[in-house]
């Protein structure tokens, strides 16, 4: 049985991602679920990957981290054991896989930072020659290193929907001048620092996503999970070939098998056998292990 917020139900449900639920506490806080479940080509998968919530809530708070000194995010505790009493039931559920949070005032734009050339970028560069209003070089490939990297903000769509790249006026006008221009210099200072910690491990952040949003004070804080392999794209450096589209680190062995079953990409998908199960959660864990330097056991044994 996924996890669904049925399994919380004494909660309060503000809403779903693909894979993720946000749950009110008390008037000042949310929790922000991680579930084992994973999406390929679109579509949720009936069959969980063991622990890719923990690993993706691990990696969040890793990240957290490292980018205190540059912007303060939404996290109050990830320790179930210092969560308000009304969580207590759910203490087990939520241990490694789950933030609690201040409740921000979201910002309504997603903050994309690019590196690289892939997805809908691509897909737009190859349609105008821009993204975002960025008008780039000429014979740019899928997987091209761009001269410089770029922002490219979005709207927010429903689940189901795709986000859709918006130009920078576009963002002022829907956020402001003062706040489109702090988003831009915070998403471009934090992929920076997030590009330069990924390549000391030989892993190249193409591009990713970011939320913010105000708290009571009007401080601008990220929030959300970030820096995931389902936030962003992580590439082996080894492996990296413009020209083609990259093999993804986390979902490869997934996208091969379910190519190879020739499902016509419909709702719910197809089962996933153990040795892809156990492939795709070693990847996982070995994409934690990477970035953090820090062993996936000790952080689910200490959780
Ligand atoms: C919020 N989203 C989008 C989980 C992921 N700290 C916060 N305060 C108020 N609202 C939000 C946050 C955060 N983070 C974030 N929506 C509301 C991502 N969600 C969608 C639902 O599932």
């Amino acid at each position: 049985m996924p996890l669904t917020h049925e399994e919380f139900a004494g909660l309060t449900h503000l809403g779903s991602g693909k894979v993720r639920e946000l749950f009110a506490v008390g008037d000042d806080s949310v929790l922000l679920v991680a579930s084992d479940r994973i999406s390929a080509f679109d579509v949720v998968l009936p069959t969980d990957i063991p622990d890719k919530g923990a690993v993706l809530t691990g990696l969040s708070l890793w990240w957290f981290d490292q980018l205190a000194d540059i912007v303060p995010s939404h996290l109050l505790s990830a320790n179930v054991d210092e969560y308000p009493d009304e969580l207590a039931p759910y203490s087990e559920q939520l241990r490694g896989r789950s933030m609690l949070c201040r409740r921000l005032s979201m910002v309504p734009i997603e903050c994309v930072a690019r590196g690289y050339l892939t997805g809908s970028a691509l897909n737009d560069y190859r349609r105008t020659g821009s993204v975002s209003g960025h008008t780039l070089p000429t014979g740019l490939l899928d997987g091209s290193r761009l001269p410089l990297p770029i922002y490219t903000p979005s709207t927010k769509a429903p689940v189901g929907e795709h986000d859709e790249n918006i130009s920078r006026a576009d963002a002022a006008t829907r956020v402001g001048t003062q706040v489109a221009a702090d988003l831009e210099r915070l998403t471009l200072t934090i992929f920076g620092r997030a590009t330069d910690l990924a390549a000391e491990r030989g892993i190249i952040l193409a591009d990713t996503k970011f939320e913010f949003g105000h708290d009571t004070d009007g401080v601008l804080r990220l929030a959300d999970e970030i820096l995931t392999p389902d936030s962003s794209r992580f590439w082996p450096v080894d492996s990296w070939q413009p020209g083609r589209s990259q093999p993804s680190f986390d979902k490869q062995f997934i996208r091969d098998y379910l190519i190879s079953t020739g499902w016509d990409r419909s709702a719910p998908g197809p089962e996933l056998p153990d040795p892809v199960v156990e492939a795709t959660r070693d990847r996982y864990v070995e994409a934690y292990e990477r970035l953090t330097g820090m062993s996936f056991a000790d952080y689910l044994a200490t959780a």
